[in-house]
């Protein structure tokens, strides 16, 4: 019996060099990036118990508060939106590959930043790597796959709260496990996750069956306010502070809405602007069906992405930004 050759890990160098980062070090900041989402909190929770277990002192960070559909992840209480008095031996920059997606966090803790050691791990296609030890791989469906790799890798420890964790990395990215993106390697990464304790159940009723009332009423507004164009091939919608106060609803339930929109019977580019007033920026996030490639055009409005799913933030009021964008999005489907 021959067997298959194992080509499906993190180059053995990159785990090396990544270790010797992590054991040099005494305290260490994990960094998730702003707007977090399951994966990012996921993967930074994860990595900071398994750090943890081996005897480092984790300081879990993220420029903006978890959003309260993740209070069920253990640790979850300890994620601070400050790096306090920057006394990190390493950096471990989780779900972004440039030091500007953290936020707040990168613009207040710029100089120490630049110059601490970063060990960076991330799964976007757009990311150029912003560490001393860059593990990017843009075919992993979640930086959480990544760290199931690494753990598995390099033997770190991986108890039931580490497990639950990056699930929830693995669940979310994937839309539980329906994307594309989803591998046999995803699949094999959960099956570990599983088998360490983590139950998927814990992950799947708070994120996508029990919802607040006013959460479905703020989805409700914006499938109603949606326009087409294209024969249907191009789906819109947008959310402002008047959304929200009609609903009832908070920003932070604005999760997944392009996806919705996505979903509408013959959209292939689907686009979910919003803008609560707070500044004159309007952020996007696009979901495109083959051919067309999401992180390409959202890197073009100064964004990025996977080619199924990105996003970008334009300095424009919503009034400006979305017809511009949407004048865009008709010049993509009608000139191919
Ligand atoms: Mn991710």
């Amino acid at each position: 019996m021959t067997s298959t050759p194992r080509t499906q890990h993190i180059d053995p160098t990159l785990v090396q060099q990544a270790m010797a980062l992590i054991e040099a070090a005494q305290r260490i900041a994990l960094i998730a990036h702003e707007g977090p989402d399951g994966d990012c909190l996921g993967s930074v929770l994860g990595l900071a118990h398994m750090l943890g277990q081996v005897g480092k002192t984790c300081v879990p960070a993220c420029a903006d508060a978890a959003p309260r559909v993740f209070s069920f992840l253990p640790g979850v209480e300890l994620l601070q939106q400050t790096l306090g008095d920057e006394h990190f031996d390493l950096v471990i920059a989780l779900d972004a590959g440039e030091l500007t997606r953290f936020g707040q966090l990168y613009q207040q803790h710029r100089e120490f930043l630049t110059s601490v050691a970063i060990l960076n791990i991330d799964h976007h296609i757009s990311s150029r790597g912003c560490g001393r030890v860059n593990i990017i791989d843009p075919t992993a469906a979640a930086t959480a796959e990544l760290l199931v790799l690494l753990q598995q890798q390099a033997g770190l420890p991986l108890h039931q709260d580490a497990a639950l964790c990056l699930l929830t990395g693995l669940v979310t990215d994937t839309l539980s496990f329906q994307f594309t993106n989803t591998t046999a390697r995803t699949m094999e990464a959960a099956a570990v996750l599983l088998r360490a304790g983590a139950v998927p159940e814990k992950i799947a009723k708070p994120i996508y069956r029990t919802h607040p009332l006013v959460r479905m009423r703020f989805q409700a507004e914006v499938i109603n306010t949606a326009q087409t164009d294209c024969d249907g091939r191009l789906i819109w919608s947008y959310a402002t502070a008047e959304t929200l106060a009609k609903a009832g609803a908070t920003a932070e339930m604005d999760d997944n809405f392009s996806g919705i929109l996505r979903d509408v019977e013959g959209v292939q580019i689907a686009v979910f602007f919003k803008n609560y007033g707070e500044s004159a920026i309007t952020d996007l996030s696009m979901r495109c069906a083959a051919p067309y490639n999401a992180a390409e055009i959202c890197m073009r409005l100064g964004g990025g992405g996977h080619a199924r799913a990105a996003g970008a933030s334009i300095h424009k009021p919503l009034a400006e930004a979305m017809p511009m964008v949407v004048a865009e999005l008709k010049q993509v489907i009608k000139g191919e």
